[in-house]
């Protein structure tokens, strides 16, 4: 048995066979496959209990030194969902009128995007992923490391347990987002990272006809 170091438990392992790990990964893949991105959303309430068990998933991923440089902002209030619509209407119309390159404009032809945005009142919950770049320890302002990539992994973690709750989502970059820290009235120490519709897909909602990259294309073994 390995040494006990003050500080370490014992890691309690799951045991799978060779075949039922196959079949775990095989399942697991044709479920997060079926993932996507929704833009239109029924107002069907969700309950905040499924709210918070999604939250308390993400923040199970895993974080520079274990700071878990997270704050999860979570909006049902009719008012501040929109306040928040109104603000992001605001500055897309600005990046849809000028500030976004033809380039980009054209890219996003496909997903049929303007600077309309209904679901910021539609969909029940809103998820405002803040990062924390630092703390403030005794006054001190303390640096967070790796808050970008451990917030994203954060994300992932939550559009992950968003789609195994059945539920949809969005991941929404209004930009510059800077506008939310003042509605939801955030400390200076935390920047709005993502903005996440929640809720359950409209009726007769439609997705955008998209293909993923194969095994081939996206992986190389050594
Ligand atoms: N933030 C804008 C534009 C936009 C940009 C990308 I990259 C997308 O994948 C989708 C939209 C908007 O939300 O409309």
């Amino acid at each position: 048995m390995a040494d006990s170091k003050e500080g370490f438990i014992p890691y309690e392992p799951l045991r799978f066979s060779e075949e039922e790990m196959k079949q775990r990964s095989e399942d697991f893949f044709h479920f997060m496959d079926k993932r996507r991105s929704l833009r239109v959303f029924s107002d069907q309430p969700v309950p905040k209990a499924v709210i918070e068990n999604i939250i308390r998933t993400a923040s199970t991923a895993p974080s520079g030194a274990h700071q878990q440089p997270w704050t999860f902002c979570a909006v049902s209030s009719v008012e501040i969902k929109s306040k928040i619509r109104e603000a992001a209407e605001k500055e897309e119309y600005e990046n849809y009128h000028g500030r976004m390159s033809d380039r980009w404009l054209k890219d996003l032809e496909p997903f049929g995007t303007d600077h309309i945005k209904p679901f910021l009142e539609i969909a029940p919950w809103l998820i405002i992923v803040m990062k924390r770049s630092y703390e403030f320890v005794d006054g001190e302002k303390k640096n967070n490391y790796y808050a970008t990539e451990s917030v994203g992994l954060a994300t992932g973690f939550l559009l992950a347990a968003i789609h195994n709750a059945g539920l949809v989502a969005l991941t929404h970059t209004p930009s510059p987002m800077n506008f939310l820290s003042k509605v939801l009235g955030r400390p200076e120490n935390e920047k709005p990272f993502l903005l996440i519709p929640v809720g359950f897909p409209a009726v007769d909602a439609t997705v955008p006809k998209l293909e993923r990259k194969t095994l081939e294309q996206m992986a190389v073994f050594y």
